[in-house]
């Protein structure tokens, strides 16, 4: 498949792109259609599409079972699972989030009026770093939510014992730790409550979805009224609450795919160990790595490289997006300096060092079970040659001058080599 041996040849600078498809870093792992099939079937049989039908109800005691978890809420998504998680733990004022994260961790605390305070990370783990945490602490604070990044655990021992002594409640987004543990213990069973992501992009999907899980029963009671208007009796209204619910074709998509997440997690396992193995060793850039001791998923192939080798990331994710490698610079350029968070328009400046340098040299790259090996061994021969030719590559992009990422530039950056 590669056949490149000049840097001309690179579909950046006018050669034919590796890929004829594009390849995606979310593409959605599908389970068995006949199964679906037979499952909506149900649901169009039973005219049961929503509103606590049986399906969910299902999904929710696999989930729990899973993860070893007492009560699981599913819903419609994780973003409205967080923001209603946050909302039954009584958060106000204050909640320290990474800010190397999603937005939607942000959004679901500034959506209700709650300052997201950004903390720094550990740069080893991109996760939250429990040693800044104390110090942003004010007496606004009300809670702590740390995220699970690329589906490895936070350290959550530390958050637990910083979140005890201050009297702060723990909420874990958990949107990457489906099938994760930490210290032997499954991700879903830390902190107040965990909340799961099983949009399309996960390798778990439901389509749309997402969980809360905990092993309170008043909270998990809570939230579950809350997702549904708050609504105690089919006229008895005791929260406001809103509409989160999952449909019943979501969970019948989430159970399908269920059934075959150990298989997924294999080929996500097989597709990571083929790019270390062909990455090992490669100039400027290393994979980021998982504890062997633990359960990972394996969804996520994150690279970072170094700044200093000639080539930016940018230019890199340039290189990669003409060849139809769509990898992804998440999460940039961190939640502190996208616009509804930026210190221009805040109070306080933030100082977030590590998540600043994390930014500029994080991509990941496409896996899941639409792509094969022989992809993957074709992008690591793409990404050995570029980065063994990084100074030259750099510089010849330099020169096209070019400003942004994606597809429009890429476009640009042939269409003036030609
Ligand atoms: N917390 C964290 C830490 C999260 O990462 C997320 C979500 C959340 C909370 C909130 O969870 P949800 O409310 O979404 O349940 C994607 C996802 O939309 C988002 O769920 C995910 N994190 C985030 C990391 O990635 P984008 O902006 O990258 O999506 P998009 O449309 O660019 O899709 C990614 C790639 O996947 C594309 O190359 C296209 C491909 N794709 C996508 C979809 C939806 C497909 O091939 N098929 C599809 O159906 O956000």
């Amino acid at each position: 498949m590669m056949n490149k041996t000049r840097i001309s040849d690179l579909a950046i600078f006018g050669g034919p792109p590796l890929f004829s498809q594009k390849l995606h870093v979310g593409r959605p792992n599908i389970g068995d259609r006949k199964r679906l099939m037979e499952r909506i079937d149900q649901v169009l049989d039973t005219r049961w599409l929503s509103n606590d039908g049986p399906f969910v109800t299902e999904f929710e005691s696999r989930i729990g079972d899973y993860v070893g978890v007492k009560h699981c809420v599913a819903m419609c998504n994780a973003t409205i699972a967080l923001e209603i998680a946050i909302k039954a733990l009584g958060l106000s004022g204050e909640v320290i989030i990474p800010s190397f994260t999603f937005v939607a961790t942000a959004h679901a605390l500034q959506w209700q009026e709650i300052t997201p305070v950004f903390c720094d990370i550990d740069p080893k783990t991109h996760n939250i770093d429990p040693a800044r945490v104390e110090e942003l602490i004010t007496p606004r604070t009300t809670g702590i939510i740390g995220v699970h990044l690329w589906g490895r655990p936070c350290d959550i021992e530390s958050l637990q014992a910083i979140a005890s002594r201050h009297n702060l409640k723990l909420l874990f987004d958990s949107a990457h730790a489906f099938g994760c543990s930490y210290k032997g213990q499954m991700v879903g069973k830390f902190g107040d409550a965990e909340v799961f992501s099983f949009h399309a992009t996960k390798f778990m999907n439901s389509a749309e979805g997402g969980a809360v899980v905990t092993n309170d029963a008043a909270l998990a009671r809570k939230i579950r009224l809350m997702k549904n208007f708050g609504f105690t009796n089919y006229d008895e209204v005791g929260y406001v609450g809103t509409n989160g619910k999952m449909s019943e074709l979501s969970a019948a998509v989430g159970l399908t795919n269920l059934e075959s997440v150990s298989d997924v997690i294999d080929v996500n396992r097989r597709n990571y160990d083929r790019y270390r193995v062909g990455l090992a060793q490669t100039r400027g850039l290393e994979v980021t790595t998982y504890d062997p001791r633990e359960r990972f998923n394996y969804q996520y192939v994150v690279v970072t490289l170094d700044p200093n080798i000639g080539i930016s990331r940018d230019e890199l994710q340039q290189v990669l997006w003409a060849e139809n490698v769509l990898a992804r610079r998440y999460f940039y350029p961190g939640c502190h300096r996208l616009a509804p968070y930026s210190s221009e328009n805040r109070s306080a400046p933030v100082s977030l060092p590590e998540t600043e340098k994390l930014t500029k040299i994080v991509l990941t790259l496409p896996s899941g079970t639409s792509v094969t090996t022989a992809d993957i061994e074709a992008i690591c021969e793409t990404i050995r040659f570029v980065m063994s030719r990084a100074d030259k590559v750099g510089a010849r992009l330099k020169s096209l001058d070019l400003q942004a990422s994606g597809p429009g530039l890429v476009a640009r950056a042939t269409s003036k080599t030609n």
